[in-house]
């Protein structure tokens, strides 16, 4: 390998068009504690941190924490924790080495290094990408799930925790008892009210650790919302190759993303904050109305096209909208379906937003692979598809097309299963129940679906036992487990979705 690796040293030698730091480095100190740095923290909260610092607004930089695999210590260490971001827009491309994160912190194998750094008296912001289930929440009601088997061990184990809700607690509990500073944890995942969920969480768990660090968390916790957005998919060898070609060093830490960033973050704060609005980002009273836009158009999107993407045999999801079908169908979901379901957002017009998401969707640079997206389909399909769904039937709406990604998901998870021919790997929290659900079965879509919709985990009893979401979700899982799932993709697309929602047997 002749190129040279990222560093500090090499910045000066880097060719012009690529973006630098423009800030004092050295003169950084920890402020802000990240949990969870992979491609998404890296494009999004480390970028606009990294924009804050350039204005010369505060000194603050970002310490890491990895809890889960990547181990990403070594490879940012090696790099001072430099890395570039990449935007690709079609034929675009465009490098810039962020600098806003000072080291990353590896605490897989014991929580130790991870409370070191929440505990310490610099940080009083905590954000965090730690994916939906992260949270240990049951999806249906965002509870905290007393059952989940990390969260029992913490509650057995507190000076030693391994689950998120199980670390914040303990890093409270040790803030508490030294310096007492108040501290913000920002969650920024793709889950509903995600401040609330989080707050629930940790809330809960703290009370079974005493009333004492319950009523401390009360006073000197804050949890706001945030609704967070750019697509960064997962890093390939492919990517840094494409550095090296064009920009003549390697860089084992890159992240890809697209041009569209969005952070919008309900203001509500405990301790100092970072004044990322000065940057882009948008501080709020109500974030919901931004989640909900997100979550069911931009998500709903991706989550509809990746399992009906994989049924059809395409590998990312710009391949599968530019599929004529699957794209009608995306749209007429979207517009007709999902679009009634969104409240008035601030600023933005949910039709113009719809358009706007499918075209950032048809970016050919974005290698976004369907698998990634399907992955833990349970904790991502009630805030995306099964709470329009509801709203559609709170309102007698036709929710013939928002039904048929449901049935995507479990027609997904029944493939991979044993009886199924294994079609695929995957990963998802539920996949065994599912697949044990499919060995036992067999092919009766109505059987399937009766005993899948009855995992009250993610699917809200009362949603679970109306008929017409029923009978929905049947005929598309036999339509999708047909030989020609595209066909029927084709023929639910076909015609007037209102109509078939009054007549759904007359077609058969
Ligand atoms: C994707 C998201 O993998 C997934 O679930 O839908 O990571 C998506 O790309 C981001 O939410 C975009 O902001």
């Amino acid at each position: 390998m002749s190129a040279k690796n990222l560093s500090p040293a090499l910045l000066d030698r880097l060719p012009p068009d690529v973006r630098k730091p423009a800030y004092d480095r050295p003169a950084l100190k920890p402020g802000i504690a990240h949990i969870g740095v992979g491609a998404f923290h890296r494009c999004h909260q480390a970028e606009y941190t990294d924009d804050l610092l350039a204005k010369d607004f505060d000194h603050w930089g970002l310490v890491g924490i990895n809890i889960r695999p990547p181990l990403l210590a070594d490879t940012l260490g090696r790099q001072d924790g430099l890395y570039t971001r990449l935007i690709r827009q079609n034929d675009e491309v465009e490098a810039r080495v962020i600098g806003s994160i000072l080291r990353v912190v590896d605490s897989q194998e014991s929580a130790a290094r991870a409370l070191e750094v929440l505990a310490s008296p610099d940080i009083e912001m905590v954000t965090m990408t730690v994916t939906e289930k992260g949270y240990c929440h049951i999806p249906s009601s965002g509870a905290l799930d007393l059952d989940h088997p990390d969260i029992a061990h913490d509650l057995a184990n507190s000076g030693a925790p391994r689950s998120v809700p199980g670390i914040l607690a303990r890093a409270l509990e040790r803030r508490m008892a030294s310096h007492g500073r108040p501290v913000t944890l920002l969650s920024c995942d793709n889950i509903p009210t995600n401040g609330i969920i989080l707050g629930n969480v940790v809330r809960t768990f703290a009370e079974r650790r005493g009333r004492q660090l319950a009523d401390w968390i009360e006073a000197n916790v804050a949890f706001p919302s945030a609704m967070v957005d750019r697509i960064a998919p997962a890093t390939t060898e492919a990517d840094i190759d494409t550095v090296e070609q064009r920009f003549g060093y390697r860089d084992g830490a890159l992240v890809v993303g697209e041009r569209f960033r969005q952070w919008v973050i309900e203001h509500r704060f405990a301790g100092r904050v970072p004044r990322w609005d000065l940057v882009g980002a948008t501080f709020v009273d109500d974030v919901t109305p931004f989640e909900h836009l997100k979550m069911r158009v931009l998500n709903g999107a991706q989550t509809t096209l990746s399992y009906l993407g994989v049924l059809g045999g395409f590998e990312h999801t710009f391949e599968t909208i530019a599929d004529p079908v699957l794209a009608r169908f995306v749209r007429r979901m979207l517009t007709e379906e999902t679009l009634p379901t969104l409240m008035p957002v601030p600023g933005i017009s949910p039709a113009a937003y719809v358009e706007q998401s499918l075209s950032r969707l048809t970016n050919t640079a974005i290698r976004h692979r369907n698998h990634q997206i399907a992955t833990d389909g349970s904790q991502k399909i009630v805030q995306r598809l099964l709470n329009p769904i509801r709203d559609r039937l709170a309102i007698g709406g036709s929710i013939a097309l928002l039904s048929v990604p449901v049935a995507g998901w479990m027609a997904y998870l029944i493939k991979a299963s044993a009886r199924f021919g294994r079609a695929w790997r995957v990963s998802d929290p539920f996949a065994d129940r599912i697949a044990a659900i499919a060995d036992s079965i067999g092919s009766d879509s109505k059987a399937l679906v009766d005993a899948i919709l009855a995992i009250d985990a993610i699917f809200d009893p009362q949603l679970a036992a109306d008929t017409t979401f029923r009978g929905h979700v049947a005929a598309g899982l036999d339509g999708l487990l047909s030989g020609d799932p595209m066909g029927f993709v084709g023929q639910v697309c076909a015609g007037p979705t209102d109509a078939r929602l009054k007549q759904p047997s007359r077609s058969a």
